[in-house]
This record gives structure tokens, C-alpha cells and sequence, in this order.
């Protein structure tokens, strides 16, 4: 029997919506964490926590100390840098530093004593494997996309000698270095085993760069390939970029049936002492994407952009092409004033047909405070555009609200990728 929520009166209306979303599971469809089995390349706990980029630009606001000496620092004692200038003498209002205490707090850990020695007590105490549990326990999470990159030297070898998979991580292929500096990434794939070689014989090097693709999605077990870009990105251009695209990795994308994300707008070091804190953001001439979704309706793009100025006209191109799905507020938009926009702004587009976000967590507890100050926003969103029907007549049932929320939490995205 189908439960129909009716808007008698908003409060419990609202309440039954809240308690839908704070209880669905989720697919997070990109982050920067990685499958237990890679060791210290997870990163989970107190430090990692403080010593978060977004976090260590916030502290260089404050800090006068040179850039190389923050560098030449431990982590404990970075951590202590970025605890004593964001936490202790200002108040911890930004939206980086309220997710730590959110994550704290989660852990039923008692933020107010400002304790940091215990803090770092309570994680010594910890396992990974009961951590990770208990972090995507809180978080609701069932399923986590990594980022993973066959050029990034730690990571590689890792595949290379294989490990036994934890099926709640899954992979998805990271290729910026082959697209946008393929003169360091040529001799790489040489060394690799990987007869490329743009001069002589560019179909042989476009066959060879597939075979690179393939072994890798293989290995992996890809979901889907990905690459950020800056906000020059042109397509076509006269550039290699568009050569390895059209003739290397959108032919293997079809080939294996993944999708090719792409993320919009960011520019690169910036300020490179701040390392990888250095990044900011520029708008995006979003013809490039629409010159891919035209010209190859046969592959599916996941997109996703820096720039809130790009946000409209994302959605536009969205409703022109559906084989486009866009994901999530990215990174410097993953703000609770920009979610709220962006979420809106989305629904009165495009409906449900889009996933409204992703963690991009790169420290494992950082799940629950992403996800909770999501979760958030999003009800409001979904109060607000229910409360709309129901003022119409229309009524709603709880099974209806569920499989609504499912779709924007994973959903809509297995669908997009063909895995449902
Ligand atoms: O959000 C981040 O942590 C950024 O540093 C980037 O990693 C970005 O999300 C990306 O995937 O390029
Ligand atoms: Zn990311």
C-alpha cells in the first residue's frame, strides 16, 4: 500500500522528506580516496583532516611564516599550525573548517574541550578497517568511486602487483597527464611498453595510446575515464589534446561503454607555493562541450564545472543532449550557499535527471561532514519543490519521494552509465 505524504501541514510533511534524504545511500561518484588495500595512501584521521588543502589555504590567510617553512614542517606539526590559527584565535566558520567539527562531533567526540592532544589520542586508538566501516556507516554511503591515475608513481605499482579488491571502492581512470602534457606523458608510455610516436606514424601512437587505455580500464576495472581542465580548454583546437581525444580516448570510451568525465574550470597552480592549495578557478567557454556532445552523440560525458557563472548554461546544454549527465558542486562550489543555488537551479532545469553531488573527499572522514552538509541542503531543496506540487494537488507517496532521492544519490548515474 502506497503511504501518500499529503501537505496538511508542512512541518511533518517536511520531516518525512528530511528523513528520506538523511537516510538514503549513496554512491559517491568522486572522491580521492582509495581502496584500504593501498595503504597509506588513504588517508584518514585527525591530521590528514587539518592538513587539508582547502584547509592550509584558509591558514596561509593568517599565517605570516614563509611558504617553505609551513613545508619543511611535519604533519603533526602543520596540523598544530592550522588547529591554533583557524580554530583557536579566529572562530571556525568556514565551510572546511565546520566540516571537521561536524565529523568530530559525529564521532560523538566532544569538540568544545578544543582538545587536540585527545583528539589525536582517540584516532591512535583506531583501526583502519573498523574506520572505514564506521566512516561509511555515519556518511550512509554504499559505494565509493576513486581517482585513480596510472601516472601517479605511488599508486601504479599498487595495480601492477594486484590486491584483493574491497567492492565498496570502485575505480575510475584518471588521465590528465596524457591529454594535457603529452610531451612528458610520450616517453613515459615509450618506457611503459607503448610504441608511441607522433611524428612518424600517428595512427600506430593513436592505437597504442587505446591499447594503454584498455589495459588499464581492464586492470582497474574503470567505471569511467575522467580528466580536469583548465579554462582555456578548447575542442576542436589545433592542439594534441584534440587529436587523442577523437582518435584515442573517446573510440575507447565507446568501445568499453564508459562514460568520459570531464570537470571544467580549473586553473593550475595559481599560486604554486601553496602546492596542491595553489589551484583556483577561471570560466569555462562551454563550446567545447557542446562540440562534444554534438559531434559524438554515441559517448556519454559526466560533467561537472568550476565556475558558478558556467552553472547556467551547464543545465542548458544538459536539456540539449542527453548523453551529457552533470555531477555535483565541484570543489570551491561545494558551499552551502552554492549547493543551494546550484541544487535549485538544477531541479528547475532538468528535473531529477542529474546528480546533485560528489565528496571529492580526500580524506576518508571527510565523507560524513560532505555528505551531512549535502544531505542538508539538498531536503531543503526537495521540501521546497514537493511543497510546490503538493500547493497544485498533486499528491505524493513516500515510495515515489524514495525512488526520487535514490536517483539523485546514485541513481541516476548507474542509469546514465548503463549499470542499472
Ligand atoms: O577538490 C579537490 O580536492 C581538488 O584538489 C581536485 O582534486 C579536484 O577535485 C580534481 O579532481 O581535480
Ligand atoms: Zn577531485
Amino acid at each position: 500500500m502506497k503511504t501518500v505524504l499529503a501537505e496538511t501541514s508542512r512541518v511533518p510533511f517536511a520531516k518525512q522528506i528530511e528523513a528520506i534524504v538523511a537516510s538514503s545511500s549513496i554512491v559517491d561518484i568522486h572522491t580521492h580516496l582509495y581502496d584500504p588495500a593501498f595503504k597509506d595512501l588513504l588517508l584518514w584521521g585527525i591530521d590528514d583532516l587539518l592538513v587539508y588543502h582547502y584547509l592550509v589555504a584558509e591558514a596561509f590567510r593568517f599565517l605570516d611564516i614563509p611558504y617553505e617553512e609551513f613545508w619543511s614542517l611535519s604533519k603533526t606539526a602543520q596540523a598544530d599550525l592550522i588547529w591554533d590559527s583557524l580554530f583557536l584565535r579566529h572562530s571556525p566558520v568556514s565551510e572546511a573548517c565546520r566540516g571537521v567539527l561536524t565529523t568530530l562531533h559525529a564521532f560523538g567526540l566532544d569538540v568544545k574541550k578544543r582538545d587536540l592532544p585527545a583528539l589525536r589520542q582517540w584516532f591512535g586508538l583506531q583501526t583502519v578497517e573498523q574506520h572505514v566501516n564506521r566512516c561509511l556507516e555515519l556518511a550512509g554511503i554504499k559505494k565509493i568511486l576513486m581517482t585513480n591515475s596510472p601516472f601517479d608513481d605511488f599508486e601504479r605499482p599498487v595495480w601492477e602487483r594486484g590486491f584483493e579488491r574491497d567492492a565498496r571502492f570502485v575505480a575510475a581512470l584518471r588521465i590528465d597527464p596524457l591529454l594535457l602534457s603529452w610531451p612528458d606523458t610520450a616517453p613515459k608510455l615509450v618506457r611503459w611498453g607503448y610504441q608511441v610516436e607522433l611524428s612518424s606514424s600517428p595512427q600506430k601512437t593513436f592505437d597504442e595510446v587505446c591499447r594503454f587505455l584498455s589495459d588499464w580500464t581492464r586492470r582497474i576495472q574503470a567505471r569511467y575515464v575522467m580528466i580536469s581542465v583548465p579554462p582555456d580548454f578548447e575542442f576542436p583546437s589545433r592542439n594534441i589534446a584534440t587529436q587523442l581525444l577523437e582518435k584515442a580516448v573517446l573510440p575507447h570510451c565507446r568501445e568499453h561503454g564508459l562514460p568520459f568525465a570531464l570537470m571544467f574550470g580549473v586553473r593550475r597552480a595559481v599560486n604554486p607555493q601553496l602546492k596542491l592549495a595553489g589551484d583556483g578557478v577561471g570560466l569555462s567557454n562551454l563550446s567545447a562541450l557542446q562540440n562534444l556532445c554534438a559531434g559524438f552523440p554515441e559517448n556519454k560525458f559526466l560533467v561537472t564545472v568550476l565556475a558558478r557563472e558556467n552553472q547556467h548554461e551547464l543545465c542548458v546544454l544538459a536539456r540539449k543532449f542527453r548523453n551529457l549527465h552533470i555531477f555535483g558542486c565541484w570543489w570551491f562550489t561545494n558551499v552551502p550557499i552554492l549547493v543551494d543555488e546550484i541544487t535549485r537551479l538544477r531541479v528547475e532545469l532538468l528535473g531529477l535527471s542529474f546528480t546533485p553531488q560528489h565528496s571529492d573527499a580526500r580524506v576518508l572522514d571527510q565523507i560524513i561532514y560532505k555528505w551531512q552538509h549535502s544531505r542538508y541542503v539538498i531536503a531543503q531543496v526537495l521540501v521546497e519543490k514537493y511543497s510546490a506540487l503538493a500547493q497544485t494537488g498533486w499528491q505524493i507517496s513516500r515510495d515515489e519521494i524514495e525512488r526520487d532521492v535514490k536517483d539523485l544519490f546514485g541513481g541516476a548515474f548507474e542509469g546514465f552509465c548503463g549499470l542499472k
